[in-house]
């Protein structure tokens, strides 16, 4: 009995877990304002080719008009061994969801890489943390194919024990639980800010 009720629930668990990109649950009532300011990177999941590599701070402006923007810095490699420290900029565009954007992004220097992708906030507490989504390829069935994903923290240190819970509970919403690598942090970015 106890067996047939274990294996009901994973069952559940497993049908609720479908990995469609269109049933991602993202936070609601998203406040963009609150949402400003510097956010660390503590853990992230790659997306295929080039990407930030660590030391990844982003900071979130929102202006008068209600428009967010946003800078990035982080280390990269490019042209397979240049070693530097990334300057990007970005801006967004809203969708009729609130906490997903479009968000057009380049760098600073014209060797960087330039895109537009999928920005969605699936949960924050604006205080402590952020989960941050990207799909940049979806699957014919309606999975994604190639996304990257940000733990964001408001502190460097990394995130506080008691929102760890929640953030795997949410790792594992986005189908990526165990896909995410920890962030480093030790100055390389900050000389040149
Ligand atoms: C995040 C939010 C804040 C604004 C921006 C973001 C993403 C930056 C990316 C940069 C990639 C740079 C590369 C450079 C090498 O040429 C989501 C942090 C701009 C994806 C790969």
């Amino acid at each position: 009995m106890l067996l047939y009720v274990v294996s009901l629930c994973f069952l559940a668990l497993a049908w609720a877990q479908d990995c469609q990109v269109a049933n991602i649950q993202v936070m609601q009532n998203f406040d963009r304002t609150r949402y400003a300011g510097n956010w660390y990177a503590v853990a992230k999941k790659d997306p295929e080719g080039l990407f930030l590599i660590d030391n990844i701070v982003a900071q979130f402006t929102i202006a008068e008009d209600g428009t967010m923007t946003a800078t990035a810095k982080g280390r990269v490699i490019i042209l397979s061994n240049w070693e530097m420290c990334a300057d990007m900029l970005a801006t967004f565009e809203e969708t009729p969801e609130p906490a997903k954007f479009r968000m057009k992004y380049w760098g600073v220097a014209a060797s960087l890489q330039s895109g537009n992708d999928d920005h969605w906030v699936i949960d924050t507490d604006y205080d402590n943390y952020a989960i941050h989504y990207s799909c940049r390829l979806l699957d014919a069935d309606g999975t994604c194919l190639d996304s990257y994903s940000f733990i964001f923290s408001r502190h460097v240190t990394g995130l506080r024990i008691e929102d760890q819970p929640v953030v795997t509970q949410k790792k594992n919403e986005l189908c990526l639980l165990g896909k995410y690598r920890r962030v480093a942090h030790n100055g390389f970015c900050e000389s040149s800010s």
